[in-house]
C-alpha cells in the first residue's frame, strides 16, 4: 500500500510541475464518471449531491489501496506478478490521462516509483537488522511521499493563481499577428512561417517554472547607470509599445535542426528605459537575472541600438505563457537565446564583459552569441513520386537578413531558389523550388546568403562554443 501511496504521490508531483491539471487518479476518476450508465450517475448525483466527485476520487483511491495490499499479498512469492499488476494499473492511468489529453510523464514518472519502492520494501527481512532496515524505509516512503505531495500542493497552487491572473489580464496595445502576404508560402509539411505558441521550441533550466503574478513583478535596473529604476508591470504598460516578428534561435539547434520558432512579440523597447537610466561610459553590457536566477550577459549595443530588442509582455498577441516567460521577458533580434531572451525577466545590472558572465558562459560557451547565417530543408520528407519534386526550407540571420538561397541536388552545380516574401530582417524566411527528380535516391543540400553577402559555409562545427555550423542535406527517394 505504501508503495502505491508513492507513486501517486510523485505522480501528482510530476503533473504540477507539467502543470497539466490531469493528475493520474483524478483522470481514472473523470474517466468512470465518464463511463457510468446515464440512469447510475444520476442516481448516484441524486444521492450524494455535490460530494459526486470527491466520493469518485475517494472510490478510486479505495480500489487503488485493495488492489495494492493483494500486490503485497503476491510480491510474497517474487516480483514477476507484482510487477505486471502495476503496468497493468498504470495503463489504466495512461489510457485516462490520454483521453483528456493530459501528459503522460506523470503516469511515467508513478510506474517507475512503484517499481523502485516495490523493490525496496519487498527484500527479505530475516535478521534483526533487516527489521530495522525495513522500517526506516517504510518510515523514510511514508514522509517522503507525504513531501512529495506538500510540495506538488505548493506548485500547483502557485501555478493556479498565476494562471488566472494571465487569464484575466487584458493588455492594451497587443494586436493579434497578421502574417504579412507572401511571408508563407503554404506548403504543407512545412513549419508555419508564424510558429504558433504551442508548437514553439521551449528552452530553459527551469525544472519548475516560475509563477511570477504581474502584482508583484519588478524590473531593477542598476550597476553602471547614473539613475537606477524600479519597474513595476503597470510602470511597463504605461509606456509605448513596440510589436515585431522576431526569430527566436537556440544555440544548441543542430543543423537541420527545430530548435527555432518565430513569432509576433509585443512590448515595450529596452533602448529608451536604458538611456533614462543614464548608462555610464565604459559599460558595455547588461547581465540579465530570471526571477529563478539564470543570468546572460547581453552586449549593450544589441540593446541600445535601432533594434526592437524589447520586454516583451505578449506572445502571438496573447499573454506570454508561463513556459515562456510570464509576465515579462525579453527578445533580442540576432542573438541567440542563451545571451539574450531572459525569461520571467527581473534584474538588469549594467556592467562589462571583463566583469561578468552569465549563466551558459560560466558553463564554457561563448561570451557572444550573434545567430550564425543558417538554413534548412523542410520538404520533402520520405518518399516521393517521381517527377517534379517541391523543396522547400527556411534560412535565417536575424537582423542581417538572407539574400538568397540555393540548392545543390546530387552533387551538382549550386541553383537559386525562390525566396518568399521576407518582411523583416529580424524574422526567418522561407524558400521554394521545384526539381525534376528521375527516380531512385537523390540527395539535396541548401544553403543561404546574407544580405551583407556571406556565404553559409559548409565547415560543420558542433552548436558548442558559439552555435553549430555547417549545411542541411536530406536524401529522398523518387519512385
Ligand atoms: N529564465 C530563463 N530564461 C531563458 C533561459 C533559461 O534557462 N532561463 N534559456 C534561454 C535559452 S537558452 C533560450 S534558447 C530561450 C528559449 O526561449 P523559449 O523557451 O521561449 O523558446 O530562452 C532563454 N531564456
Ligand atoms: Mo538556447
Amino acid at each position: 500500500m505504501l508503495t502505491g501511496a508513492s507513486g501517486l504521490a510523485t505522480s501528482f508531483l510530476a503533473a504540477q510541475v507539467l502543470g497539466s491539471s490531469e493528475n493520474p487518479v483524478i483522470a481514472v476518476g473523470e474517466e468512470v464518471i465518464r463511463q457510468t450508465p446515464g440512469p447510475i450517475a444520476e442516481k448516484v448525483i441524486h444521492a450524494v449531491g455535490h460530494a459526486d466527485k470527491p466520493l469518485v476520487i475517494t472510490g478510486v483511491l479505495v480500489v487503488l489501496t485493495l488492489v495494492f495490499a493483494g500486490i503485497g499479498v503476491l510480491a510474497r512469492r517474487g516480483l514477476t506478478l507484482p510487477v505486471a499488476a502495476c503496468a497493468v494499473v498504470a495503463l489504466i492511468g495512461a489510457a485516462a490521462v490520454h483521453a483528456r489529453h493530459g501528459n503522460l510523464l506523470a503516469v511515467v514518472v508513478g510506474f517507475l516509483t512503484w517499481l523502485a519502492v516495490l523493490q525496496l520494501l519487498s527484500r527479505p527481512v530475516e535478521s534483526e537488522g533487516d527489521r530495522r532496515r525495513f522500517l526506516g524505509l517504510v518510515g523514510g516512503v511514508a514522509v517522503g511521499s507525504a513531501v512529495v505531495v506538500l510540495v506538488g500542493r505548493s506548485v500547483g497552487a502557485g501555478r493556479r493563481t498565476v494562471e488566472k491572473a494571465r487569464a484575466n489580464l487584458r493588455l492594451t496595445g497587443v494586436t493579434k499577428p497578421v502574417v504579412p502576404a507572401g511571408a508563407d508560402q503554404g506548403i504543407d509539411h512545412q513549419m508555419a512561417w508564424n510558429v504558433s505558441t504551442s508548437d514553439f521550441y521551449r528552452i530553459d533550466t527551469a525544472l519548475i517554472p516560475p509563477a511570477v503574478s504581474p502584482t508583484d513583478w519588478k524590473l531593477r535596473i542598476h550597476g553602471l547607470v547614473d539613475h537606477p529604476m524600479e519597474l513595476t508591470f503597470d510602470d511597463l504598460l504605461a509606456r509605448a509599445r513596440t510589436e515585431a516578428w522576431v526569430t527566436l534561435c537556440c544555440v544548441s539547434n543542430e543543423v537541420g535542426g527545430d530548435l527555432i520558432g518565430n513569432a509576433w512579440w509585443s512590448g515595450v523597447r529596452i533602448a529608451p528605459l536604458l538611456a533614462e537610466a543614464g548608462v555610464q561610459a565604459g559599460a558595455d553590457g547588461v547581465l540579465q537575472r530570471s526571477h529563478d536566477g539564470w543570468t546572460c550577459l547581453t552586449p549593450l549595443t544589441a540593446l541600445t541600438d535601432d533594434r526592437d530588442a524589447m520586454l516583451a509582455i505578449a506572445m502571438n498577441g496573447q499573454p506570454l505563457p508561463i513556459n515562456h516567460g510570464y509576465p515579462v521577458r525579453s527578445v533580442v533580434p540576432g542573438l541567440y537565446g542563451y545571451v539574450s531572451a531572459t525569461k520571467w525577466v527581473v534584474d538588469f545590472e549594467v556592467t562589462r564583459f571583463d566583469k561578468a558572465q552569465g549563466y551558459w558562459t560560466d558553463k564554457g560557451w561563448s561570451a557572444l552569441g550573434p545567430v550564425k547565417l543558417a538554413s534548412r530543408i523542410d520538404v520533402p520528407r520520405g518518399s516521393v513520386a517521381a517527377g517534379d519534386v517541391v523543396i522547400a526550407g527556411v534560412a535565417w540571420q536575424q537582423h542581417t537578413g538572407v539574400s538568397a538561397v540555393q540548392i545543390q541536388v546530387d552533387g551538382g552545380a549550386w541553383q537559386p531558389v525562390t525566396l518568399a516574401t521576407e518582411p523583416t530582417v529580424d524574422s526567418w524566411v522561407q524558400w521554394r523550388t521545384t526539381i525534376h527528380a528521375a527516380k531512385g535516391s537523390h540527395r539535396v543540400r541548401v544553403r543561404a546568403v546574407s544580405q551583407t553577402g556571406e556565404v553559409q559555409t559548409a565547415v560543420r562545427r558542433p552548436p558548442a562554443p558559439n552555435g553549430a555550423s555547417g549545411l542541411h542535406e536530406i536524401s529522398f527517394e523518387a519512385t
